[in-house]
């Protein structure tokens, strides 16, 4: 009897034995460099904009020429910083290897962002930054000088160089739109732009309802509005439809940052003649490949600094730690069906 319980006491130490080696032969193989996932997070502003949507696709385009790389999406609801605090929160308990993200807000986020740096993970602000101490790369679409300019050429053209103009933005804290707005405002105090007069911002918050309110709401209480400017691809989509909506088309004109799959209508019904934008998937693809160069200390946070962004090459970081991809593009009728099938 005795040996009987002996044999399966042995037994028992045995299979755990067995076991744990097993467990241990696991981690082992992980830690000989064999497939150990790198699990990059792309953080958004908020989730159901085509924009970052576009951005997920070269997240994992990324990935995939990279290898060994998991992407994990995701972002608040509604585009607010403590959404994205909630977000950031869990992915250090998840111990993710980096974070790209687009902020809610330039400031409100860095105590979190640095105690993911804290914690070795490498965080990525792109699209929209984060103050320079709340991160290790900000990567801009574009110059922003270039983008703010863009924008009121395009709408004092379309006005016939004179009139009332408005801007449907974002939320009013976005480090992107704000930042693009700032320059509008400079670039309008130019004498060529005497004769055009920013009567409104407005903020639809990235959300279509609040946005198409918005518009409707700047139609209204300004009779002689001749453009709306929308640095957001939510809101030039909702000015477009106040203003086919309130039947003016052809009076009051949008202009702004749109996607070319979202707007197709809008240029052909005549609300829109011209808007901008870069490639969202390219800078998607970018953020994500920089985050990994980092994540595989190949790259460093410091001015002067190169960092491959793989099949579009290299960039540069300035001293506040920022690199920017090429120039935006314009859309009108003439090429808006090509690149609407792209994004
Ligand atoms: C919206 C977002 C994004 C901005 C584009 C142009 O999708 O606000 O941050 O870059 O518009």
């Amino acid at each position: 009897m005795k040996i009987k319980k002996l044999l399966l006491a042995a037994a028992a130490v045995g299979l755990l034995a067995g076991l744990s080696a097993c467990g241990d032969k696991k981690a082992d193989a992980g830690a000989a460099g064999a497939p150990q996932q790198t699990r990059i997070a792309m953080v958004v502003k908020s989730l159901g904009n085509g924009f970052f949507d576009a951005a997920h696709t070269g997240a994992n385009e990324a990935a995939k020429q990279i290898g060994g790389v998991e992407v994990i999406y995701t972002g608040p609801t509604t585009p607010s910083a403590e959404g994205q605090i909630e977000i950031i929160n869990s992915l250090i308990s998840q111990k993710v290897d980096a974070i790209v993200i687009s902020a809610n807000d330039p400031n409100a986020l860095v105590p979190i962002t640095k105690k993911a740096m804290q914690r070795g993970i490498k965080v990525i602000s792109f699209d929209s930054g984060l103050a320079q101490e709340g991160r290790q790369m900000q990567l801009n679409p574009s110059n922003a000088q270039l983008i703010g300019e863009k924008q009121i050429q395009m709408a004092t053209k379309e006005i016939g160089g004179a009139g009332d103009i408005a801007i449907l933005s974002a939320s009013a804290q976005a480090t992107n739109q704000n930042l693009w707005i700032g320059v509008m405002k400079k670039v309008l105090e130019q004498p060529q732009y005497a004769k055009v007069k920013l009567v409104a911002t407005v903020y639809g918050d990235d959300q279509s309802d609040k946005s198409y309110r918005e518009a409707i709401g700047l139609l209204r209480s300004h009779p002689n509005l001749k453009a709306i400017i929308a640095p957001t691809t939510v809101g030039i989509v909702a000015a477009s439809k106040a203003v086919a909506d309130e039947n003016l088309v052809g009076k009051v004109f949008v202009t702004g940052l749109g996607l070319p799959s979202e707007m197709a209508g809008h240029v052909k019904s005549g609300a829109v003649k011209e808007f901008a934008i870069w490639n969202p998937i390219d800078l998607g693809y970018a953020a994500t490949f920089a985050a990994n160069e980092f994540v595989k200390g190949k790259a460093e946070a410091k001015a002067g600094a190169t960092v491959s962004v793989g099949r579009l090459g290299q960039v540069t970081l300035d001293a506040a730690g920022e690199a920017a991809l090429g120039p935006p593009f314009t859309y009108n009728a003439a090429n808006i069906d090509e690149f609407a099938k792209l994004f």
